[in-house]
């Protein structure tokens, strides 16, 4: 039977994650650090330990089907795979920046300057399409302290936080691509493997769409219950059950976790108590 061949980065800021992802998928590995290669316990699946930059270049040649890696990696290599699914971890962006104290006007600042990256593709794409003509010098790491060492007038790097570039005396100026951590895979998989990247697809969604959301339970006066209900529309509508004692039920119901505390303040406001709210850990529609 054939086994489909996940690319995770060996060691980084997405390890810890995607192997989480993979976890909450119930897709087990044994443990085992200096390995490059481990068959998975209970899904027909390999997973190959990599370098980030050198995953989608797998999964183009066939040798891993799938990949977890940054959207930034994917754009900037350009290589013939398929982006399935944004994970909603990693999340950063690729931005020009340059010293903060200068006098920043726009884009065209960068005209004839000299930009330090480890990403020239993207940078260059985004320059060309502002008309904007510089030097681009590939660098493969600490491109933060370029300005201050006068290799460059300008910077474009990955932020997150943006400590580092204050740090280093640096202000970001425009934003080039917003990145998360992304499943690729290889366009032209057998229909075998195709089946099991879909029952993987198919899982990660599950477990995203339950880490969105929150059960909520409650107590609420009969007579209230008509309120109650129009602010938890739930998934269909929610569950009510008459409590043992006294003209009340209890109410069930899902809530997702971005208007979450505008809808327990609805709830408290119109007579709802002992409000329980209990995280879900797959959600299957
Ligand atoms: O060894 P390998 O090649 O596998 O790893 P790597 O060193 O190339 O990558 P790694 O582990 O640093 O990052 C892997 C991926 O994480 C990146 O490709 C992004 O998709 C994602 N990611 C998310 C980040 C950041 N946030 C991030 N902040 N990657 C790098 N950074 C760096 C950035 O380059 C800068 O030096 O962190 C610094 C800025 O962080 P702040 O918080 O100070 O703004
Ligand atoms: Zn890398």
């Amino acid at each position: 039977m054939s086994k489909l061949r996940i690319a995770i980065q060996k060691s980084g800021r997405l390890s810890e994650d995607s192997l989480k992802l993979l976890k909450d998928c119930s897709i087990k590995f044994p443990k085992g650090k200096n390995k490059l290669i481990a068959e998975s316990t209970n899904f027909p699946a390999e997973i190959l330990y990599l370098r980030d930059d050198d995953i989608p270049q797998y999964v183009e040649n066939g040798i891993a089907d799938v990949g977890i890696l940054g959207e930034n990696v994917v754009e900037e290599v350009q290589k013939a795979i398929r982006v399935d699914k944004k994970l909603g971890f990693s999340k950063c962006r690729l931005s020009l920046a340059v010293p903060k104290d200068v006098d920043y006007q726009g884009v065209q600042y960068f005209n004839s300057k000299k930009i330090a990256t480890s990403y020239p593709v993207l940078t260059e794409q985004y320059l060309a399409k502002h008309n904007v003509k510089a030097d681009i010098e590939y660098i493969s790491g600490s491109v933060e302290i370029a300005p201050s060492i006068g290799l460059a007038s300008g910077i474009c790097d990955l932020v997150s936080t943006g400590g580092t570039l204050l740090s280093n005396g640096l202000k970001e100026v425009e934003i080039i691509l917003k990145s998360e951590a992304v499943i690729i895979s290889n366009p032209n998989l057998a229909p075998d493997k195709q089946a099991l990247l879909n029952k993987l697809l198919f899982r990660v969604e599950t477990t995203l769409k339950a880490k969105n959301y929150k059960y909520i339970l409650l107590n609420a006066p009969n007579e209230k219950l008509d309120k109650i209900i129009d602010i938890l529309p739930g998934m269909k509508s929610p569950t009510v059950l008459p409590l043992a004692r006294g003209k009340w039920s209890s109410v069930h119901s899902v809530v997702n976790e971005n208007d979450f505390w505008n809808v327990i303040d609805l709830l408290r406001e119109n007579g709802a108590e002992g409000i329980l709210v209990v995280p879900i850990e797959k959600m299957v529609l």
